[in-house]
């Protein structure tokens, strides 16, 4: 059985200091929870960041690095001023916000490009210390793009992989990033590149293409002698760690004493506070639906949970400060002594809370202006056992792409949003059920160990052999309703 090397960014561990020294703990949640199955499988490591873990005299560091290699991680410390240029500067306030076509947040000075080439090449050091013949390497997302092509130049004959979490933009909007031209030879360095949906994958074909003038065909690009094949894998959620959590007593205890009564309905937000999950939008569509139909004054709430991410970055403080003001307004318009219409919990929340919001949710309000793919959609129908519960999706999340039967919307046109919530909020139990059985097939179905697998098994076959599509291509069939649908995987 080939060993695995899996490489991100954040290594899935928390280190914590006390005062007689540290402790290493395993994260949950995210990356950690998406290739667990990958990195318990054979031997594998695990290449990455453990976090900021102070000034370490060489004694402390060195057992550090023996606790973390317990763990079997390998970890790449990295100093404040690099975390800044390579993270804060380049990762986060350029390319995040270009992925994700969020163009207003763009810095007019380009940031961190010498420290993030620094640090991949830290990274791929790492790697190239650690490999051994025959080992299937496996990078992940836009922090680390330059790596598959400073590992192919040490090591020819690697079998590497890459996975891209987040959209691969247009060509239009990727053209215009500075130094296109060393990611996307970086990225060639793979001999597979992986993404949540079709449309990503062509966007970088198409760029490739452009930006390089290779040949491309859907599923495999031609380049400096050698085949990279692309191929699409939408990432899931275990279904069991939510089903279970969703039906636990102090969970249920817990849902009860949010729903109350009954009398007034729930509308649910959970997100890292980003500007691209669209939490103001979504309290501005909520703000129009109190406004357009004031029948829902004192007879709905919205309890919007977005657990501080990335405060080092500018644009992340304008975010929290637009949200505290929309939430201060919309409670002060309308809120009585009886009745507030938003509860806004700024703090990441134990996996209790988390369950009894998803089950507890009468519309589950997943908004982003773009997504990559977004866990918390599928999480809510996964914890959804009773099969109830609507989920309001925007189209411009991977999500859309596979989850049909939710209520789409587009979350920039703020009227017909508020007109979704209320659909929602009005939807006949049976309509509710249906949709929700077939969202849940097929978020059963293709779980979070099918994605870890299904890439793992391309990346392990022949480089010559191509990957097979899995869902129909972009833009989405209207629907009668006019919503917009794709066909989901058949
Ligand atoms: P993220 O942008 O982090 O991931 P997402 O997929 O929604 O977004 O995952 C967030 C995770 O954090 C979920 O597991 C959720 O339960 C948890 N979470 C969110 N808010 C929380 C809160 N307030 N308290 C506690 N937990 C909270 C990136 C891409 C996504 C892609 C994933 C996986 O941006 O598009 O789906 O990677 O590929």
């Amino acid at each position: 059985m080939k060993r695995i090397i899996l490489v991100s960014n954040r290594l899935p561990v928390t280190v914590e200091h006390g005062a007689d020294g540290f402790t290493v703990t395993r994260s949950v949640g995210g990356l950690a929870t998406a290739l667990r199955g990958a990195h318990a499988w054979a031997d594998a490591v695990w290449i990455g960041w453990p976090g900021a873990c102070g000034p370490l005299d060489e004694h402390r560091r060195a057992r550090l690095d023996l606790e973390l290699a317990r763990l079997g991680t390998v970890p790449v410390h990295l100093s404040a001023e690099e975390v800044a240029g390579f993270y804060d500067g380049f990762a986060n306030g350029l390319l995040w916000p270009l992925f994700h076509y969020i163009t207003g947040v763009l810095p007019l000075r380009l940031e961190g490009w010498r420290e993030y080439q620094e640090v991949n090449a830290r990274f791929a050091d790492a790697v190239a210390r650690n490999y051994r013949p025959d080992d299937l390497v496996w990078v992940h997302d836009y922090q680390l793009m330059l790596v598959p092509g400073m590992l192919r130049r040490r090591l020819p004959e690697a079998r590497i992989g890459f996975f891209l979490h987040i959209p691969f933009p247009s060509v239009e909007l990727f053209a215009t990033l500075p130094h296109r031209e060393k990611l996307l030879e970086g990225l060639l360095g793979s001999d597979l590149v992986g993404f949540h949906t079709d449309a990503y994958r062509r966007h970088f074909a198409d760029s490739v293409h452009r930006i390089l003038g290779a040949r491309t065909d859907p599923y495999r690009i031609r380049h400096a002698g050698r085949d990279v094949r692309l191929g699409t894998f939408p990432i899931g959620v275990d279904p069991a760690v939510f089903a279970e959590g969703g039906q636990r007593q102090d969970v249920a205890r817990e849902v009860a004493a949010l729903r109350g009564d009954g009398s007034c309905k729930l509308l649910v937000g959970i997100d890292r506070l980003d500007y691209t999950k669209g939490i103001s939008r979504r309290l501005l569509a909520f703000d129009a639906l109190l406004a357009n139909r004031p029948e829902w004054r004192g007879r709905v709430r919205l309890v919007q949970i977005a657990v501080p991410s990335r405060t080092g970055v500018r644009a992340y403080t304008r975010l929290r400060n637009e949200v505290d003001a929309l939430v201060g307004r919309i409670n002060g318009t309308y809120g009585t002594a009886h009745w507030t219409p938003v509860h806004y919990i700024n703090r990441a929340v134990p996996q209790t809370q988390l369950f009894a919001f998803y089950r507890a949710a009468d519309a589950m309000l997943v908004t982003p202006l773009r997504d990559g793919m977004n866990l918390v959609a599928k999480e809510f129908v996964a914890t959804r056992t009773d099969e109830d519960g609507v989920l309001v999706l925007s189209e411009f999340a991977g999500a859309a792409a596979e989850l049909t039967e939710a209520v789409l919307v587009n979350p920039y046109d703020v009227e017909r949003t508020a007109e979704a919530y209320h659909r929602a909020l009005t939807m006949p139990a049976p309509e509710r059920q249906a949709r929700m059985r077939a969202l849940r097939r097929h978020v059963l179905e293709n779980d979070v160990y099918s994605w870890a697998d299904s890439f793992l098994r391309a990346l392990a076959i022949d480089r010559s052999t191509s990957v097979k599509p899995t869902f129909a291509p972009w833009p989405p069939r209207r629907t009668p309703a006019g919503g917009v649908a794709t066909r989901s995987r058949s």
